[in-house]
């Protein structure tokens, strides 16, 4: 999987209001109404990442999960990255 290009991530940084830009990797919180809540989504978003082999730095206080993604391979942000925010977006406002 390639790096994206600066042009490139600031075109898929557009889809993804939510997500912060930070050096190599990209960082969101998201916020639950409880701690089952915003872990039933971590379980959904774990069954994702396993089948992309894409896997989320985050961390669990109670109701907030900050994620960060990067492609450790790549030493960088690459497709994965998008397509992974892209999904946990998705499964949070469902
Ligand atoms: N997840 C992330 N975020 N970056 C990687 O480079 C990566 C991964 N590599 N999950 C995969 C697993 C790799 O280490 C295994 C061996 O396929």
């Amino acid at each position: 999987m390639n790096k994206l290009s600066d042009a490139e991530i600031a075109e898929h940084m557009k889809a993804l209001p939510e997500w912060e830009l930070a050096e190599d990797r990209i960082k969101r919180t998201f916020r639950f109404k409880d701690f089952v809540a915003a872990f039933g989504w971590m379980s959904s978003v774990a069954l994702v990442a396993e089948r992309m082999n894409h896997h989320p730095e985050w961390r669990n206080v109670w109701a907030t999960v900050d994620v960060e993604l990067s492609t450790h391979d790549a030493g960088g942000l690459t497709e994965l990255d998008m397509k992974l925010a892209a999904e946990m977006d998705a499964l949070a406002a469902s």
